[in-house]
C-alpha cells in the first residue's frame, strides 16, 4: 500500500509497513516553527494509531536533520523586558513529540540527515535507533543559547553515552560529528550520504517484517528496564512473553522452523 499527505512544513509517505515523515523547512535547517512542532506531533500520533504503520521513520529535507527551536520566530517578543515562560511551551508543542515516539509501540528510526541541533538533536535522541549519514552532527547547543537540553535530552542522552560524556556535550556545546557518534553509541550506523536513505528503508522494512507484537514488547520492556530492579523486570518479561507466546507469529515462528521454511508472520 502506497499514500501520501502533505503538510506544510512536513511530508509523510507509507508503503508497505513504513511511514516516513520528512520535516520540510530546509531553508532554515528544519528549525522548528509552532507549524512543524504541531504537525509533527499530529503525524507522530497518526502513525502511533495506524495499525497498517509498523515503523516510523523521521528525517529532514536539505542539508540538515534540524535545527531546532526557531529562533527568527522569537525576534518580535525578545525585547528588552520581555520575560520567556518556556515550560509552557515545551509542554505543549515539544514534549508531546518526544512522548509520542517513547510510549509508541513500534520502532521509531531517526534518519540524520545533517546536523541535528537543539530540541533537533533531542528528537533525533528520542528516536529508538539512529542512522546518520557522513555528514551529520549532533550539537546540545542549549548552553550557547543559556538554556538546558530540553525534550528528553537530559534523560536519553546519558543513558546512550554514559553520565561524562553527556556532562561534557551539554554543557559545551561541543558539535559531535558522525564518525564519533558511532564510536561512543550515540548513532546504531553511518552510511555515505547518498546511502542514507537506502540504509534507512532497508532497515525499516527488515523490522516491519518481524513480528509486531513482539517488537512493541521488547520497546517496552527496554524502556521499563532503566526504571526497574533485576526482580521487577524479571516479573515483566515474564508476562510480556505471557502475551508473546499466545499470538500467531510466535506460532508460526516455532512450526516454519520445524519445517525449514521461511516464516509468514502476519502480526497476530
Ligand atoms: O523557545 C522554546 O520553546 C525553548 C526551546 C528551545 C529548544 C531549542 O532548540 S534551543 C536551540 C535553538 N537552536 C539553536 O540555537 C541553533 C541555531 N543554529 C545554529 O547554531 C547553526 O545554524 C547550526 C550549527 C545548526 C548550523 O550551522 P551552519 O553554519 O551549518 O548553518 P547557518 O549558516 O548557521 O544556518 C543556515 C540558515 O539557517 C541561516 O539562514 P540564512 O542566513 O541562510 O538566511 C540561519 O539563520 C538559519 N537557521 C539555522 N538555525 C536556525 C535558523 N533559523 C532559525 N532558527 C534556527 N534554529
Amino acid at each position: 500500500m502506497t499514500s501520501a499527505t502533505t503538510f506544510e512544513t512536513i511530508s509523510i509517505s507509507s508503503i508497505d509497513g513504513v511511514c516516513t515523515i520528512t520535516m520540510q523547512r530546509p531553508d532554515v535547517l528544519n528549525a522548528f516553527d509552532n507549524t512543524l512542532t504541531t504537525e509533527l506531533a499530529k503525524a507522530l500520533k497518526d502513525a502511533s494509531r495506524n495499525e497498517e504503520v509498523r515503523v516510523v521513520i523521521i528525517t529532514g529535507n536539505g542539508r540538515a536533520f534540524s535545527s531546532g527551536q526557531d529562533l527568527a520566530d522569537l525576534k518580535a517578543k525578545y525585547v528588552p523586558g520581555y520575560e520567556p515562560h518556556l515550560s509552557g511551551d515545551l509542554k505543549k508543542r515539544y514534549d508531546p513529540i518526544v512522548r509520542t515516539i517513547h510510549n509508541m509501540e513500534k520502532p521509531v528510526i531517526a534518519s540524520v540527515n545533517g546536523v541535528a541541533a537543539g530540541a533537533g538533536c533531542s528528537l533525533a535522541l528520542a528516536c529508538d535507533m539512529r542512522i546518520a549519514s557522513e555528514h551529520a552532527s549532533f550539537i546540545e547547543v542549549f548552553i550557547n543559547v543559556g538554556l538546558i537540553p530540553d525534550s528528553g535530552s537530559t534523560w536519553t542522552l546519558p543513558r546512550l553515552i554514559g553520565f561524562g560524556r553527556a556532562m561534557e556535550l551539554c554543557c559545551t556545546g561541543r558539535p559531535v560529528k558522525a564518525e564519533e557518534a558511532l564510536a561512543i553509541g550515540l548513532v546504531n550506523q553511518v552510511v555515505p550520504v547518498e546511502e542514507l536513505e537506502d540504509a534507512t528503508q532497508k532497515l525499516a522494512t527488515r523490522l516491519a517484517s518481524l513480528p509486531a507484537k513482539a517488537i512493541s514488547l521488547t520497546k517496552r520492556l527496554l524502556n521499563q528496564s532503566f526504571e526497574n530492579d533485576f526482580t521487577e523486570q524479571l516479573n515483566q518479561e515474564a508476562f510480556a512473553q505471557e502475551t508473546a507466546g499466545r499470538t500467531d507469529d510466535h506460532f508460526e515462528g516455532v512450526v516454519a522452523f520445524i519445517e525449514k521454511r521461511k516464516p509468514n508472520f502476519t502480526h497476530k
